[in-house]
């Protein structure tokens, strides 16, 4: 039978939120990788518009929104272990929303201020599995591609300032400090795994679903800042939910 196709630029942390949900869910998909530039093409055929993740299932429907393709990965799990569960959805909901728009956003353009001029370090890690081509081209036309990526992470208001990276942590601290241990209250939710998912482009964590490059090889003020971030409360949080839940596969891993 056919499976699912997630569409995915491969080092799109909002693409690693609809992995981490997937695999955890248990359901078997086919990742199709590419690079951007080349995403649209394929993202506007699926269905989608011009962003990853799109995960179209095997009857043609697609969805374009990472935290819809979240619902509907529930629909495959025990009630306990739901991203969303009933009694605290709406609070959930809320904080995914929040952390979609603020922290996704803002942390991918802090962190492309620093990319975008490390055309080695880009050109090595996060492409894997996108065809050989994209890459080849990505790595020969960076500096021109570099304009366009530059405006497509400022939509909407997104800053490169760190400082607003760190409100939102300080913010997801304050609500850890409730003591459940989760954001939302006493168990694992969409609200922790978006947390996760989306500070990886701060964080940068060695588990991911393409290999991220190690703190050293950071330019110097990057890797400062997510050595600091790494310690702050709510990153130790993230690294806590990456190390128990993103490797706690229901059933048969995904395929790629
Ligand atoms: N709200 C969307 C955001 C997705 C998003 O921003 N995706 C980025 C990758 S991190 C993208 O595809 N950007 C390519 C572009 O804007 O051209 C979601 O949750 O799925």
């Amino acid at each position: 039978m056919s499976k699912p196709r997630l569409i995915t630029i491969p080092i799109s942390h909002f693409c690693e939120k609809a992995r981490w949900a997937l695999e955890r869910a248990g359901i078997e998909y086919v990742e199709e990788r590419h690079m951007q530039g080349f995403h649209p093409f394929y993202t506007r055929k699926a269905g989608g518009r011009f962003t990853t993740p799109v995960l179209v299932l095997p009857g043609g429907r697609a969805f374009r929104q990472s935290r819809h393709i979240l619902k509907w990965a529930d629909q495959s799990l025990r009630e306990d272990l739901w991203l969303y569960p009933a009694e605290t959805e709406p609070r959930v909901r809320a904080v995914e929303r929040w952390l979609d728009t603020t922290l996704g956003p803002d942390g991918r353009a802090w962190m492309y201020s620093f990319m975008l001029y490390q055309k080695d370090l880009v050109g090595q890690y996060g492409t894997e599995g996108a065809p050989k081509h994209e890459i080849k081209a990505f790595k020969n036309m960076f500096e021109a591609v570099r304009p366009m990526i530059r405006a497509r992470v400022s939509l909407n208001g997104a800053s490169t300032d760190i400082g607003r990276v760190y409100d939102v942590f300080d913010e997801v601290a304050a609500r850890l400090d409730g003591g459940g241990g989760y954001i939302v209250g006493d168990r694992f939710t969409a609200a922790d795994l978006t947390f996760a998912a989306l500070s990886a482009a701060v964080l940068i964590p060695d588990r991911y679903g393409v290999t991220l490059p190690p703190v050293e090889l950071l330019p110097d003020e990057m890797r400062q800042h997510v050595e600091t971030l790494r310690e702050h409360p709510a990153g130790q949080h993230a690294r806590r939910m990456i190390a128990e839940e993103r490797d706690s596969v229901l059933s048969p891993a995904a395929s790629r």
